[in-house]
């Protein structure tokens, strides 16, 4: 079954310029910028600015040359952050897809997390 993009998500109007932002990196194909309601000291979104919903679905239609472009954009930001090793002290990457991973955006964005102790990866509670 084909994926089904809503180019009203908040994203892609982040996207288009409509709703401003706090960019940490811009790229060919990826945007990264601070999360309205972070939860840690450091918390950037990294997304595509092709029209995918989820990882899946970028990694089944993307093209190479995006999907080498948003793995180094992720990486930078990590380095940009203070947060990748050896220099920094670590971080969590988190992509939440669907109803069960509790996505809240339709457009594929990967949470990078640090600053601090992450704790446990999933909790227990639904
Ligand atoms: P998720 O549940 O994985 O879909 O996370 C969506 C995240 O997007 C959530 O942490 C809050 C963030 N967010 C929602 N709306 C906006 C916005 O308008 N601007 C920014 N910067 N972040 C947003």
């Amino acid at each position: 079954m084909a994926y089904t993009y809503d180019p009203q998500n908040i994203f892609a109007k982040i996207l288009r310029g409509e709703i401003p932002n706090d960019t940490v990196l811009d790229t060919e194909y990826s945007l990264a910028f601070r999360d309205i309601q972070p939860q840690a000291p450091s918390h950037v979104l990294v997304i595509p600015k092709g029209p995918y919903v989820s990882y899946d679905h970028f990694a089944a239609e993307a093209s190479d040359a995006e999907i080498v472009d948003f793995t180094r954009a992720i990486s930078e930001v990590c380095k940009a952050e203070g947060l990748a090793l050896p220099v920094g002290e670590g971080f969590r990457m988190i992509a939440n897809a669907g109803a069960h991973g509790v996505q809240d955006v339709p457009h594929l964005h990967v949470h990078i997390l640090g600053g601090r102790p992450m704790g446990r990866m999933v909790s227990q509670q639904a």
